[in-house]
């Protein structure tokens, strides 16, 4: 096994994975330590939208075919509240920016196929993952099955998630942290039953948020609002069916199937951000540093925003041993990180039903929501959110 190399990326979820793709294609090398195994990290589902940077960072690296496939690209959603169906025409507001259903678990598939394929390190079921010595020559060691390995890297990257091991390696007293819980959860389901409509749909009913995505023809993938503490127990399929019927019913054809619900999942719902992107050599990307609540479809386009930065400043870093853009990493990828956090809030304060929201906090949701799709000023400005801000847009500011 090699001991060396230039970067050493931890987590093989789609921000290493990513990285080590853009690195590999400038003729950076690295090794991608992940403590999962290579099967579990191929089946875990997690996002299903990205965005319109997200998406042309895809193409630019090579992975433009999928973007071809017909029902990817969603040129808006359906906002459904009052039982009435409203479409967002993203693609009209915006002057042509879109999103796409795209799986996170297949963006996991293909880049991790692609490097298998070009017999690049990738080490699986790694423990004990300690991180030495990042203010100037990284030394990385694990064990694999109980035998001890070392590392020695120019560059140590956190794409470990929101539980990994990168960011608890820098001091907490160096850690300025932010942090806020929501009052209420996700169930999550994935259901054998047909697409019922073309695009996604958010619903923002009294009983709660409800949304319909997919994750191909045949399997559809449904989200409730629940409170905090529920338990899956709590949820058989009947209440399941019956709660998303009852939030999304409307005037429009949109009327869900029954299926077989084949997984259940609890997803909570929070923000957290830590300001310390940068440790010396260490440098932490995606989940790792910050996270959105999902009701925005936010979290791996701010992720593959990290990684675009950051790959950027290690290749001026070797081609021309210039260090700038690695010192502005940080500063950069936290004003993206603020204005996709700011944005996940007011959609997730937008959709949900407040917890314990007296009279006057359900109509001032139920004023927004008028707003949004009544003026064009306002549905303008979701849009160009939800699509992605342009990269332009940071360059002056
Ligand atoms: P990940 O995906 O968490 O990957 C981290 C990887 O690191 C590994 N790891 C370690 N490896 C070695 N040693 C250690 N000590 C380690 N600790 C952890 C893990 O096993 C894993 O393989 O982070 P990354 O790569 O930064 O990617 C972030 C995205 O996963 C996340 O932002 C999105 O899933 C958020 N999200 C969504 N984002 C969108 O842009 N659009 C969406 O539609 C969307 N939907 C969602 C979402 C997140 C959700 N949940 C579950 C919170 C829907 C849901 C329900
Ligand atoms: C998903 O398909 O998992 C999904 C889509 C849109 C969201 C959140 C999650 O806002």
């Amino acid at each position: 096994m090699k001991t060396k190399t230039q970067v050493c990326i931890i987590g093989a979820g789609p921000s290493g994975l990513i990285l080590a793709h853009i690195l590999q294609q400038v003729g950076i090398d690295s090794i991608i330590l992940e403590k999962n195994s290579r099967n579990k990290i191929l089946n875990r589902v997690r996002a299903g939208i990205i965005d319109q940077n997200t998406i042309d960072v895809l193409k630019t690296i090579g992975f433009s075919h999928v973007f071809k496939k017909q029902g990817v690209i969603h040129e808006g959603f359906n906002l459904i509240f009052d039982n009435q169906c409203h479409r967002i025409d993203v693609n009209e507001l915006t002057g042509g920016r879109s999103v796409a259903l795209h799986p996170q678990q297949e963006i996991v598939k293909d880049f991790l196929f692609h490097r298998e394929s070009l017999a690049l390190p990738i080490l699986f079921n790694v423990s004990n993952v300690t991180i030495k010595n990042y203010e100037t020559s990284p030394q990385i060691s694990f064990n694999i099955e109980e035998e001890d390995y070392n590392i020695s890297a120019d560059f140590v990257i956190g794409c470990d998630g929101y539980h990994g091991v990168s960011r608890a390696t820098i001091p907490k007293r160096e850690r300025p942290e932010f942090f806020k819980d929501y009052p209420f959860s996700w169930l999550g389901i994935l259901t054998e039953s047909p697409r019922v409509s073309e695009e996604l749909t958010y619903a923002s009913h009294n009983a709660g948020f409800a949304l319909i995505s997919s994750r191909s023809p045949k399997i559809q993938r449904m989200y409730l609002q629940c409170p905090k503490n529920s338990t899956l127990e709590e949820w058989d399929d009947e209440r399941v069916w019956s709660e998303l019927e009852l939030r999304t019913a409307s005037d429009s054809n949109i009327s869900l199937i029954r299926g077989e619900i084949i997984k259940k999942d609890i997803v909570s719902m929070r923000s957290f951000v830590c300001e310390k992107m940068q440790a010396g050599r260490l440098y932490l990307v995606g989940d790792a540093a910050h996270i959105v609540p999902p009701s925005a479809a936010k979290g791996l386009n701010l992720a593959v925003s990290d990684v675009c930065l950051l790959s950027t400043a290690i290749q001026d870093y070797y081609q021309n041993n210039c260090s700038n853009l690695l010192n502005q990493y940080e500063g950069e990828a936290l004003k993206r990180f603020w204005r996709g956090e700011e944005f996940s809030n007011f959609a997730t304060r937008l959709f949900h039903k407040p917890v314990n929201g007296d009279s006057f906090d359900i109509r001032q949701q139920t004023s927004a929501l008028r707003y949004m799709i009544n003026s064009r000023a306002a549905s303008k400005s979701f849009a160009e959110n939800y699509s992605g801000i342009p990269q332009d847009f940071y360059s002056n500011s």
